[in-house]
């Protein structure tokens, strides 16, 4: 029902974006509605240098009029303001070949040389401009739209830390304070590991090292019956897994307690329904993170993920040059030390456009009026059943 396709390199002009069957008659400003999430995505302790010379913003191409979509498809633009200083590298007219700034040295973690290989390229540049997380920009702007989409249905969304280098920070999710995330250099309620976590960030930039982390993102206000438990590909964990973990650097995902879960006797892990209590089944805890049978069940939709450090090493690893196939030391620009809080926001966006997708898949609509009508007729069927 939604769909999102997106193009651009990280040094290149611009990164472009183009997100397919928005209901029309949805109020959509950039600068309030899609901007706000990529300076999220930019912030948080341990990024570097890149981040200075961005200040991501969004310049809204077609499917928007007067402030609200028309239904047609909706193509946003977040330029590169680096690119000015890559023309030559970036342009895409022959010449000025050998191109400068060409790297052969592949990074243990990166794309590099299993893309360098699938691809037939010996300058890697041709591969990391597009595998670089840069590309999680066009990401976060196509998710906030499905944001956006979530809200006139009244769903929440929230992204925050779990864990940073190894050091927990979860603090307990409390909506209430949900405002104080975009205070936290690291989008944490735990104040206290904050100071610690920097530290930690602080001494592998020291080391050249990097660090990675476990981030959440998780939903409230969920319709029951998003996804379904009929078919495969219908579940709706099973979608956002899928999602989350195409996000650069991540490792593993669980919705709810997932991992912790597959330790504990059955008796401490499923959500015991204790009664039943203004039009809804109340339960003791919410151990599925919202889902049961890949449909959810109304409480907050919870996922995480598991990033891995970042690969680009300012100490690098050992590797192998693919010219000259002898030993060497893996390439390094800039880097940052860490993106797990970016992160966050890029694993928000890709659940979001997930929901938004099972959201109209279950309403329909080529209206946002359409869709609030059917939304709020379901609640109503809730609160009754
Ligand atoms: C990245 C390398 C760095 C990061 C970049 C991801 O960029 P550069 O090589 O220009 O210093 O800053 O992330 C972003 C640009 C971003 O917007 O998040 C990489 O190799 O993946």
């Amino acid at each position: 029902m939604l769909r999102y396709l997106s193009a651009g390199e990280s040094h290149g002009p611009s990164l472009t974006v183009v997100v397919d069957g928005v209901p029309a008659g949805l109020e959509l400003v950039a600068t309030e509605h899609i901007d706000p999430w990529l300076r999220r995505r930019q912030g948080g302790y341990g990024r570097g240098q890149r981040m200075v010379i961005e200040s991501d913003t969004a310049t809204l191409l077609g499917g928007v009029r007067a402030g609200r979509t028309t239904g047609a498809p909706i193509a946003i633009a977040v330029a590169n303001r680096d690119n000015a200083n890559w023309r030559e590298v970036m342009d895409p007219l022959p010449g000025n070949e050998p191109r400068k700034r060409a790297l052969t040295e592949p990074r243990p973690g990166h794309a590099d040389l299993p893309g360098g290989i699938k691809y037939g390229h010996k300058d890697l540049r041709d591969v990391l401009e597009r595998a670089s997380a840069r590309e999680t920009a066009s990401r976060v702007a196509a998710g906030a739209v499905a944001l956006r989409l979530l809200e006139v249905a009244g769903i929440e969304g929230c992204a925050r830390v779990i864990s940073l280098g190894g050091i927990p920070c979860d603090g307990g999710m409390d909506w209430s304070r949900v405002a104080e995330l975009d205070e936290s250099p690291l989008r944490t309620f735990d104040r206290e590991a904050e100071e610690r976590i920097m530290a930690r960030i602080d001494e592998a930039k020291e080391q050249g090292d990097t660090l990675g982390g476990v981030v959440e993102a998780r939903f409230r206000n969920v319709p029951v019956g998003l996804g379904s438990y009929t078919q495969w590909d219908r579940k709706l964990d099973g979608r956002l897994a899928q999602a989350v973990m195409s996000v650069p650097a991540m490792k593993a995902c669980e919705i709810g307690d997932g991992w912790r879960a597959s330790g504990l006797p059955g008796s401490e892990v499923h959500d015991a329904i204790v009664g039943r209590e203004g039009g809804r089944y109340l339960r003791a805890t919410n151990r599925a993170g919202g889902l049961e049978g890949g449909v959810t069940n109304g409480e907050d939709v919870v996922v995480r993920a598991a990033m891995k450090p970042i690969a680009t090493l300012m100490r690098p690893l050992p590797t192998v040059d693919v010219v000259t196939h002898g030993p060497a030391d893996a390439a390094r620009e800039r880097s940052d030390v860490t993106a797990v809080p970016a992160a966050s926001i890029v694993v928000l966006a890709m659940a979001a456009l997930v929901l938004a997708d099972a959201l109209l898949e279950k309403f329909g609509g080529d209206t946002v009026r359409e869709l609030q009508e059917r939304v709020r007729a379901h609640r109503e069927y809730v609160a009754d059943y």
